[in-house]
């Protein structure tokens, strides 16, 4: 069913809830935020209550986006029981994203909705609008306002904004287009500072950020003619920098300004939790099946998957498939024998 069919089902769900709870995937970033923040004051705007709760804390850079609605872990404000009508989850249409979040919501049984791009198999919400060609769950929402005739605030714009500017980083991935641009341009109209926007998201960096960067770097390698490249952030290098495990996001994302790079990858040390392993690729190989075989998601350019095991497990277990891949070659990994269902995204 196209996007424009399954509104009317989105509008009546709506309607048809008072109290909401608004959520996304672990680690909330650029889309995720700016598109919880952007549907919160729809809702608020139509005279619902809203609740904003992920798996959690969003990081400080976004500030300027929870100051338009707050947005909190589930630990530190979870509804009440039988305060959650419906609940809306975006930039993710998956259990296993959720976090801590998904055993709530299964406790709580409220309708349940999904708007996302992500590439999703399964049915997850009572109503999944899944649009994969849209560039950032923040253009599907600005779609489905302006069908139907919602206001946009200010606010909203910004939000939405920060949405497609972080997922296609800058307008520089795979994912822009024609149509990324034109949807951009409507949405900077609606009263949006562009260079505030990017201050917040891309030049809102601490220093033990980039120290962690300087130390990160030391550890790329290259192979397959430079088509593939990956670089390791173990444990120590956090402890060495004080830098936190957010702060490893958008490192992989220096790797893409390699000449003649095809893949990148990052493994990061997730505490006792495993090995969080990130993709990037520019485009003509599709990492989000990889991921997806691995027991993660994600996009086809950006998709990532956390494992229960050491980074040398995980190198092992990684960069095998990602040989085959960069190099042509059909995959014959018995992908669900060796690994459990875990979580990850880009
Ligand atoms: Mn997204």
């Amino acid at each position: 069913m196209r996007e424009v069919e399954r509104w009317p089902a989105l509008r009546r769900i709506i309607a048809g809830a008072n109290r909401f709870l608004v959520t996304s995937h672990v680690f909330p970033e650029g889309d995720a935020i700016g598109s919880e923040v952007a549907l919160a004051q729809h809702l608020r705007l139509l005279g619902k209550d809203v609740i904003i709760c992920n798996d959690g804390p969003p990081p400080d850079r976004y500030r300027f986006l929870t100051r338009h609605h707050p947005v909190h872990s589930a630990e530190s404000a979870w509804p009440e029981p039988g305060w959650i009508e419906a609940a809306i989850c975006v930039d993710v249409s998956s259990w296993d994203y959720l976090g801590t979040v998904a055993r709530r919501l299964r406790a709580a049984r409220p309708v349940i909705v999904s708007i996302d791009h992500h590439h999703a198999s399964a049915g997850f919400g009572d109503l999944d609008l899944i649009v994969e060609g849209a560039a950032a769950t923040g253009e599907i929402l600005y779609r489905y306002f302006v069908a139907t005739g919602a206001e946009i605030t200010p606010g909203m714009a910004e939000a939405l904004y920060a949405a497609i500017l972080f997922d296609t980083w800058g307008f520089r991935l795979p994912n822009t287009g024609n149509g990324t641009l034109l949807l951009a341009a409507e949405i900077l109209a609606l009263g949006v500072d562009h260079r505030s926007v990017c201050t917040h998201i891309f030049e809102a960096d601490s220093f033990p950020k980039l120290d962690l960067l300087r130390l990160a770097l030391g550890t790329l390698r290259s192979e397959c003619e430079g088509r593939l490249a990956w670089l390791v952030i173990p444990e120590d290098l956090f402890l060495a920098t004080g830098a936190e495990f957010a702060d490893g996001d958008g490192i992989l994302d220096f790797l893409l300004s390699l000449r003649d790079l095809e893949i990148c990858v990052m493994f990061r040390q997730q505490g006792s939790r495993g090995v969080k392993v990130t993709f990037r690729s520019k485009g003509c190989h599709d990492v989000g099946c990889l991921a997806e075989g691995l027991g993660g998601g994600g996009r086809a350019t950006a998709s990532g998957v956390l494992l229960p095991m050491s980074i040398s497990d995980a190198m092992d277990c990684v960069l095998p498939r990602l040989h085959a891949l960069v190099d042509g070659q059909p995959a014959d990994f018995a992908d669900s024998e060796i690994l459990p269902r875990v979580s990850g995204l880009s």
